[in-house]
């Protein structure tokens, strides 16, 4: 009777076939939306975000470059390797063998950035095959992906939010050198008034830019946009302010944090912030940290030098790492090899996760594992260019007991994410 049941169920849980489709994004331009169907009829879709400001070193987002459609950013293309390359390749095999499912993806395209299949449609096929594998199971996803990659500790605690508050750079026009700044929660709030924390925080900061006679328009994370602002120190002053406005105290309850994305800037071996009319090479860039912390409460700053800029990441460290979290995003591109080279320098001690810049979950997973093996801290990110409202980066952090989540505050897309975030709470009684 037993070996009946395994039977049945592992016929059950047979992949029969994987369909994508376009579906729009955030940015109103197309993403991918994949669905996996299994052989006793379950299936669940998942879509994937791509970057506005994406890592040199990222695994790539395929798009159609055919300039009669949707500017040349339709995902056709994409849709046709999942639907003719990846599902003939997978059907037959158990939707919740993912490491296998992952190997034979990862063995489709061994490129180090996807080149060949694009991150974006391995990704979406990875992830949809891991969500629907855990309605089979009757998992709640978090707990699926803990148990898949052998995290037994259960959950003791929940990712606190990272939410970009104010956005500038790529995200927003006429706006700061620096591309995002964030209240980071650090006091000792359950989920929901971390989260409720953050929007205080937020729309106090809208009444703060109000009064000193910005506009508060969103940019593409749902941030304020730094638009107007006369520097990129400007806005750290209005942040600070507005965190006093509120209950909430900096350095206890709520710090700021940086994401220059410095690569943006950086030209010729110099940082060129142009909103300060300053040039500077990468030790002047590292002062113009320090001098920072001494005035406002960062508690963080990612991507402070360029991805290139590898040996002066090292001095950045050494001089900051004890007070704050020095944070790699395009260093590090969540892929384990970059990762190791940034341990190996010394050049981090936290780590920005995002799965499409990895492009499968098991990719995603190694960088994780190497990351707590080594106690550098991890925040899982959204993007800032195509996000959607799938929530699967949520189930991600809760499971590998990220420090942070880094979300916008408002968009749809951006607060289905809290609110997945403190549905996982509640469920947890966190
Ligand atoms: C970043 C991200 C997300 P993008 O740099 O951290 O906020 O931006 O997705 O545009 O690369
Ligand atoms: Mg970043």
């Amino acid at each position: 009777m037993g070996i009946t049941c395994k039977r049945k169920k592992n016929m059950d849980s047979k992949i029969r076939s994987i369909k994508a489709r376009e579906i729009l994004s955030s940015n109103g331009l197309p993403t991918l939306e994949t669905t996996v169907l299994c052989a006793n009829g379950t299936n669940s879709s998942v879509s994937i975000p791509y970057g506005e400001s994406a890592g040199k070193y990222e695994a790539v987002t395929i798009f159609d470059e055919d300039k009669s459609r949707y500017e040349g950013y339709g995902m056709l293309k994409a849709v046709k390797i999942v639907d003719e390359i990846i599902s003939p390749q997978l059907a037959g095999v158990d939707v919740t063998d993912q490491k296998q499912i992952d190997q034979k993806l990862f063995d489709l395209d061994p490129t180090p950035q996807k080149t060949n299949l694009g991150g974006n449609s391995l990704l979406s096929v990875s992830l949809a095959c891991a969500k629907t594998a855990s309605v089979i199971e009757k998992l709640p996803l978090y707990i699926y992906i803990q148990k898949t990659y052998g995290f037994d500790g259960g959950i003791t605690n929940m990712p606190k939010p990272n939410m970009v508050v104010l956005e500038g750079g790529k995200h927003a026009d006429n706006s700061t050198d620096f591309q995002e700044y964030s209240v980071s929660v650090i006091g000792k709030f359950n989920c929901s008034d971390s989260v409720r924390a953050g929007i205080e925080i937020y729309r106090s900061l809208g009444r703060e830019l109000k009064l000193n006679g910005f506009n508060i328009n969103v940019g593409a994370e749902g941030a304020y946009a730094a638009v107007s602002m006369k520097s990129n120190i400007d806005p750290l002053l209005y942040i600070k302010n507005a965190i006093e406005k509120t209950k909430y105290i900096p350095e206890k309850d709520v710090g700021i944090s940086l994401d220059p994305a410095a690569s943006e800037f950086y030209e010729s071996g110099f940082y060129n912030l142009s909103k300060d009319q300053k040039k500077f090479n990468s030790s002047e860039m590292i002062t113009y940290y320090e001098n920072l912390l001494d005035n406002y409460p960062i508690i963080s700053i990612e991507d402070g030098l360029a991805e290139e800029d590898w040996d002066n990441w090292k001095p950045l460290f050494t001089k900051l790492s004890e007070k704050i979290m020095i944070v790699g995003d395009d260093l590090t591109v969540t892929q384990e090899k970059r990762l190791k080279r940034a341990i190996d320098e010394k050049t981090i001690n936290s780590i920005i996760i995002k799965p499409n810049q990895a492009g499968t979950l098991t990719e995603t997973m190694a960088t994780v594992m190497l990351a707590k093996d080594n106690n550098i801290k991890t925040i899982v990110s959204h993007r800032g260019g195509g996000e959607t409202t799938d929530t699967f980066i949520i189930d991600l952090a809760v499971a590998i007991g990220a420090e942070y989540v880094k979300v916008g505050p408002t968009r749809g897309e951006r607060t289905q994410k809290y609110n997945r975030l403190m549905e996982i709470a509640a469920e947890l009684n966190l």
